[in-house]
């Protein structure tokens, strides 16, 4: 694969010998204006940043050659000529041998360096003459394209020249994420969404250099995955939503498309099965399961901890056996969240006893378990996982077995809390948060947690009050982004000034891929020069 990359090399320079006469390929001679690569707006930012002030002319005589032989390299070059092809309408070509009326080249190298030696490192150089993109991984190679994508500007140059040049600063960037895990989670129980609304927030995760999507698939509400041993789950479980109009479920094909898409966009899957609480949808749809006593009907309320399974019997773990099975295999990804949290009618020796069972089984499918920070309070493994949400008790608990955590901290994390007593929705229980108040607080240090048993980010974006993707996007968005930095950026690279000139910038993307953001007043929104749908039209 290397020696197409240098033949590829070998045969533009010998191109651009030959023709450097030739006036319709002498873009090099254009004037292009003054770049600095260090006040592009990229979120996250960069590890490290190093403008050299001249610009890289992004034309139709550019193209995109990739390593071929390397794992998921000619896909990210793909995707990177895809996304080129939405912002500007050129049509750049991946790997195509012929080269003629070809000059800026962007080539997406595999490397062994050992400054890449990180799962998701990437660096970029880029001159006036090409953009190289250097990863190990080809996870890393898609989030060094995610750079690329937003240093494109919105508009092209005006030049001389009878096609569109679009002005890329030039320089270098080294980066690599501060923390491995950066995810959100979508609650599609209390209200259902479609696989196209869910592939549309993959695709805004992955713009921001997300990794992570947990989808929380069960609650009272609703059951939505189908689970083929089980059918009355989704079939009565999945029926209904918040507010009592038809729900919805994925059938196991629908869910392997979501996550080979998200793969594609190197995201991973967290799939959640809440329990022993929150499972009033199983129980309807299977009433042996019920342990609270009372007789089970379908819940359409927005109320929480009024369920549980009967912890005590084999049948409960018979069936959570064929759940976890089930879906574990058709989830590549290494973890399985069973919830655990708000159990309040389930005893304190009953809930113990029944993560410790479930642990067990999430093991055996070769798993490992994630659960909401209640889960610390039974005798789990270290490599069990807590999701921090409310209890620093419980993350303390977490801490002396040696646990990884991942910080939702709700007051400062959760996505579906209200901006203000102004906010269209949302809830208000953990506080009030603003576009500043997400971003302003340092997940490193948050409650004294130890960063060594911090394994990542999470904004959890609960869908009580929100059941269309405008609101989704209203929830998360310009939020969500915040998280992004907070995951991925060292707190030196992080200033909530600096960001908000940088998250004012989005504007232009956020309207190009339709959506509907919470415009805060805190954040001065540009507006674009011209509109996507001018630059289609000449
Ligand atoms: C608490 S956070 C819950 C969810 C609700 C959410 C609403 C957590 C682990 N449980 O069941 O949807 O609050 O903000």
């Amino acid at each position: 694969m290397k020696s197409n990359l240098i033949k590829a090399l070998f045969i533009s320079c010998i191109f651009v010998a030959l023709c450097s006469c030739e006036p319709e390929k002498k873009k090099r001679v254009l004037n292009l204006p003054q770049t600095d690569l260090a006040m592009e707006n990229m979120i996250p930012m960069p590890m490290k940043v190093i403008p050299t002030n001249s610009g890289f002319a992004l034309d139709k005589f550019t193209a995109i050659y990739t390593s071929e032989n390397a794992d998921g390299f000619p896909e990210v070059g793909k995707f990177l000529s895809e996304k080129i092809h939405a912002k500007t309408l050129l049509d750049i070509s991946v790997n195509v041998e012929e080269i003629s009326g070809r000059e800026g080249v962007i080539y997406i190298n595999q490397s062994d360096s050992l400054e890449l030696n990180a799962p998701e490192a990437y660096q970029l150089y880029i001159t006036k003459d090409s953009i190289i993109l250097n990863s190990n991984t080809a996870a890393g190679a898609f989030r060094g394209v995610q750079t690329i994508r937003q240093i494109i500007p919105e508009t092209p140059i005006d030049t001389v020249a009878p096609y569109k040049v679009w002005n890329i600063p030039t320089g270098k960037i080294i980066d690599n994420p501060v923390f491995e895990y950066r995810g959100s989670m979508l609650d599609v129980a209390r209200h259902f969404f479609s696989v196209e609304d869910v592939k549309k927030y993959i695709d805004l995760l992955a713009y921001y250099k997300y990794n992570v999507l947990h989808l929380h698939l069960s609650d009272d509400q609703g059951w939505r995955i189908e689970i083929k041993s089980w059918p009355k789950l989704t079939e009565i479980g999945g029926s209904t939503e918040v507010g009592g109009k038809s729900g919805g479920f994925y059938t196991q094909e629908e869910y392997t498309d979501l996550v080979n898409y998200a793969a594609q966009r190197h995201i991973m899957i967290v799939p959640e099965i809440d329990m022993p609480g929150h499972t009033n949808a199983a129980s309807v749809s299977y009433p042996f399961l019920n342990g609270n006593g009372k007789e089970v009907k379908l819940y359409t309320g927005m109320r929480v901890g009024f369920s549980t399974f009967d912890t005590r019997k084999d049948t409960t773990y018979a069936f959570i056996d064929d759940v976890v099975r089930e879906i574990s295999a058709i989830t590549p990804g290494p973890y399985f969240h069973i919830g655990g949290d708000e159990s309040h009618v389930t005893k304190k020796k009953d809930y113990i006893y029944f993560v410790e069972k479930v642990e067990k089984i999430v093991q055996k499918y070769g798993k490992r378990m994630i659960g909401w920070d209640e889960i610390a309070t039974a005798d789990i493994d270290s490599t069990s996982i807590s999701q921090f949400w409310s209890s620093k008790e419980n993350a303390d608990l977490a801490i002396k077995k040696n646990m990884k955590i991942i910080m939702s901290p709700a007051k400062k994390a959760y996505l579906d809390m209200e901006y203000d007593t102004l906010s269209k929705h949302g809830l208000h229980w953990a506080g009030y948060i603003p576009t500043d108040t997400a971003y302003v607080w340092s997940p490193e240090t948050y409650e004294g947690i130890p960063l060594e048993n911090i394994l990542g980010i999470e904004a959890p974006l609960w869908s009580e009050t929100i059941s269309t993707i405008d609101e989704l996007e209203y929830l998360a968005f310009p939020r969500a982004i915040g998280y992004a930095e907070l995951s991925w950026s060292t707190p030196e690279n992080r200033d909530w000034e600096k960001y908000k000139v940088r998250l004012a910038n989005q504007a232009p993307f956020l309207d190009r891929m339709n959506v509907k953001y919470y415009p805060s007043p805190l954040i001065d929104w540009k507006k674009s020069k011209y509109t996507y749908k001018e630059i289609q039209k000449d």
